[in-house]
């Protein structure tokens, strides 16, 4: 597949309550690496396998949650083009000069219907793995520092009006929806897995009457054994677990949900399906989330935190 418009999820920015704090957990726990840090004191970090210089930026702030979630696209034109086709939509735009986050070009942010500030943007530094670029090794001791994911992988939002939030990600960004879930007993998708890739899910979407919440951010492990070492590693530093280590029927991802200091969700995800644009999406229905394994293929319950604790 040509992956033109919309590449990936290029970073999140997540409000937490003691920076110090934060960065001991996404740097020493998580095992990011520390790319830098900005005059208005907010710290930037990557995974190990990311070559572009930031992926999380933590801010600190009296409330925990996300800021907003922004997707690199492959150029400038794409920005632009990008940009009057969300205003044709209906959707108000603004323009963030670049420089405002460390290292990154300029970018086009908006709200979207469920009240989270999403951002597109087509430049950040390429500062390369320390793998290299040629004849890289597949592999450094450093990278067994902490749970050492290797991406930023995809963030789970809640909030109201999941059905223009479907319009705006398939109709203008150019997703592909995946999965769904319907709510009970309706025809309306209460839950979306959105995918601008081949990946399982590149955001997701749950309905919630708070708008603007976050679910989860979560990254991307190399193997099931991995996930299953940031168990040990979770527990070994007293990082509260949700669920886990277990796999979601939907995405079919191996994972773990587990807080940071401050209340955020995040998850260690593996695996999942590919996606193709062509391929009518899975539906689940709301006994297929819980009872049918949609959630958590081990447990094959509904995890009343999952539908009640976000930030
Ligand atoms: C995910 C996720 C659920 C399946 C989720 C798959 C919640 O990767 O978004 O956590 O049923
Ligand atoms: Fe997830």
């Amino acid at each position: 597949m040509a992956m033109t418009g919309v590449l990936r999820p290029g970073h999140v920015q997540i409000r937490v309550l003691d920076l110090e704090d934060a960065v001991r957990h996404y740097r020493d726990v998580l095992g990011l690496e520390e790319t830098g840090r900005d005059a208005s004191g907010r710290v930037y970090l990557k995974a190990w396998d990311e070559r572009d210089h930031n992926s999380v930026i933590l801010r600190q702030d009296d409330r925990a949650g996300i800021d907003f979630m922004a997707f690199k696209v492959d150029s400038d034109a794409t920005l632009d083009k990008l940009e009057a086709d969300l205003r044709a939509h209906g959707v108000t735009t603004t323009r963030i000069p670049a420089g405002e986050l460390l290292q990154t070009g300029e970018r086009v942010r908006f709200e979207i219907p469920s009240g989270h500030q999403i951002e597109l943007y087509a430049r950040k530094t390429f500062v390369g793995s320390e793998l290299g670029q040629k004849d890289p090794k597949p592999y450094m001791a450093k990278f067994d520092k902490g749970i050492a994911p290797m991406r930023l992988d995809h963030a789970l939002l809640y909030g109201p009006n999941v059905d223009k939030v479907l319009e705006i990600f398939t109709q203008v960004l150019g997703f592909h929806l995946t999965e769904y879930v319907t709510l009970p007993d309706s025809d309306v998708k209460g839950a979306l897995w959105l995918s601008c890739s081949n990946k399982a899910h590149d955001i997701a979407f749950v309905i919630h009457p708070e708008p603007g919440k976050l679910h989860h951010v979560s990254f991307y492990m190399e193997s099931w054994e991995r996930v299953l070492r940031a168990a040990d590693i979770l527990a070994s530093n007293d990082v509260k677990v949700d669920i886990g280590p277990t796999r979601h029927g939907i995405t079919r991802g191996g994972t773990i949900y587990a807080w940071d200091p401050s209340g955020n969700r995040f998850e260690t995800f593996w695996g999942g399906n590919s996606s193709y644009p062509d391929l009518p999406p899975i539906e689940w229905s709301w006994e297929g989330l819980g009872e049918g394994g949609g959630l958590d293929v081990a447990a094959r319950k509904m995890h009343e935190t999952f539908l009640t604790v976000v930030t």
